[in-house]
Order: structure tokens, then C-alpha cells, then sequence
């Protein structure tokens, strides 16, 4: 069995990064190890919330697993606190990192033109530079625009998007796969830059008209999750974006409209069963 080491918060309520993960890393078949940086009561989108940074653990969890021969086919981090923690968790990465582990990167940090309240500009050059050592990374349109120092509009072409790509890889990233971009009326979907071969990739999808939090948590661990099934980058990728739509409609169907997360506890089984039909 592949094993995956995610490193991102505890939000306690708010179905968001490792309460999302987790369940989703562990429902496609992965050994999901997780590193919690900070508890939260709830996600940052709420008024009031606590919050106890875990920074000063991550390196002697880190030396724990280092001294009992602790191996990981992959990396995933996703929301992460401060710019010390960027740090401490690049060096874990290049502590840990061979050949052939998949770093995947989620610099989650804000979204429609604005960063979360927790975060400042220096913070998403700092997440600039962890994108830069990904294998894969899988930052927002927003997040794209405040690491590449790049001015965020809301409409724009195919030709806008090419060039925020090429700034991503330019940062150092093997791959880069924008997330919520809307490439015509009526659509979204996700479009992607190889470095390597220079290959780009789109994948667009009807637009849901309404937005719920969480929702990047749930394509990126569904991204890492298919690609660590031995998928390819862009199956991945069209897994993802279709898993999070069908889950953002179904959680519609919902009288209790749960603005701060999606039902992805009712699609798990459709993503499972999608898994194995893709894999035969
Ligand atoms: O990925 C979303 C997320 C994760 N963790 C915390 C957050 C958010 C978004 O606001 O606040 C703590």
C-alpha cells in the first residue's frame, strides 16, 4: 500500500484540509499519515475561532519517524500558518524527499481576488518558494496572482491563464494545474502546464452557480489520491474536478445548505467507484 505523509491544520469543524484528507486519501486506498500544524476550532471563514499553532512539533515528529525508517511515496501539504512553518515544512520535505516521492503542493491561502484573513502578501512569496520545489502544485487563480505578483481578474482568456502557468513553473514547479478557471460562459474546470514537455491541459466543466468552502481541499486530495492510483496527470486532474462538482451539487440538495463545507461524506462511494473503473 502507497503511504502518503499531509501536512496541513486541524480546522475541528469546518470540513476543510485534513478532516477532508484524510477520509478522502483513506477511501482511495492510501496509508494517510498527517502532520497537523495548528488545531482551530473551526475554519478562518468563521468569527471568533481559537487557534493553537502546532509549529514547534513538526520537527520532532519529524525526527521520530526519521529514527524508526519512516518512508513516503508522497507529500502533500496544504494549509499551513505562518512563514516559519513554510520553512519548517520545506525542510521536511528535503529531509524526506528521494527520487521518487511525489511532493504535491496546495498553497492554500485565498481565494476570489483576496487572501485568507490570516495571511499578507510576504506570506504568498514565502508559499511562492514551497510551490517552487512541488512536483505537482495545484494553487488557485487568486493564489496564482499573489505568488507570480501577477494583477487578479475576474474575466480573462485562455491566453491569461497560459502566461500565469508559465509563472508557475517559472517558480520552480515540475507541473502546475490551475484550479476555478472558467474558460467560457457557463463553465469551469481546471487547466494545466507540464514543464517538462511543455504540454498544456484543460478540463472544464459546467459551472455550479454558487461557491462553498472546502472545496479546494477536496480536489486536491482527490488529485494526489488518483495520481498515487497510478493514474495519469490528467486523469488525476479530471477526476478532481469532476468529484468536487458532482459533490458541490449534491451538497445543494441539502435543506440545511452547510455554507462552511460540502457532503463529500455522500459521494465517497462514487469517487471509490470511479477509482476502480478508471483503473481496469
Ligand atoms: O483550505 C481551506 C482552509 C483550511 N484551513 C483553514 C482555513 C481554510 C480556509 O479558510 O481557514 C484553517
Amino acid at each position: 500500500m502507497k503511504r502518503i505523509l499531509t501536512i496541513q491544520d486541524i480546522s475541528c469543524l469546518g470540513k476543510c484540509s485534513l478532516t477532508v484528507a484524510l477520509p478522502l486519501l483513506s477511501s482511495m486506498g492510501i496509508e494517510t499519515v498527517i502532520l497537523p500544524t495548528a488545531v482551530l476550532s473551526t475554519h478562518t471563514m468563521f468569527k471568533n475561532f481559537t487557534c493553537k499553532d502546532l509549529s514547534d512539533q513538526i520537527e520532532p515528529i519529524a525526527a521520530h519517524w526519521k529514527s524508526e525508517n519512516v518512508t513516503f511515496d508522497a507529500i502533500y501539504t496544504g494549509y499551513l500558518g505562518t512563514e516559519e512553518e513554510i520553512e519548517t515544512v520545506k525542510k521536511l520535505i528535503s529531509d524526506f524527499r528521494t527520487d521518487d516521492t511525489l511532493v504535491f503542493i496546495d498553497p492554500a491561502m485565498g481565494d476570489n481576488g483576496k487572501l485568507y484573513p490570516a495571511f499578507n502578501d510576504a506570506y504568498a512569496k514565502r508559499n511562492a518558494t514551497l510551490c517552487g520545489i512541488g512536483d505537482m502544485i495545484v494553487p488557485n487563480i487568486t493564489e496564482a496572482c499573489f505568488m507570480t505578483g501577477t494583477e487578479y481578474r475576474e474575466t480573462y482568456d485562455e491566453a491569461y491563464v497560459r502566461d500565469l502557468l508559465q509563472k508557475l513553473i517559472a517558480l520552480g514547479a515540475k507541473s502546475a494545474t490551475l484550479t476555478g478557471v472558467s474558460l467560457s460562459e457557463g463553465k469551469t474546470g481546471v487547466m494545466g502546464l507540464d514543464g517538462a514537455t511543455g504540454r498544456y491541459f484543460s478540463y472544464q466543466n459546467d459551472k455550479i452557480p454558487t461557491a462553498y468552502h472546502g472545496t479546494g481541499d477536496i480536489f486536491s486530495s482527490v488529485a494526489v489520491g488518483a495520481y498515487m492510483n497510478d493514474l495519469s496527470w490528467d486523469t488525476a486532474m479530471k477526476i478532481a474536478a469532476d468529484y468536487t462538482a458532482c459533490t458541490i451539487a449534491k451538497t445543494m440538495e441539502d435543506p440545511a445548505d452547510p455554507w462552511y463545507g460540502v457532503n463529500f461524506e455522500e459521494t465517497i462511494p462514487l469517487l471509490v467507484d470511479t477509482l476502480r473503473a478508471e483503473k481496469k
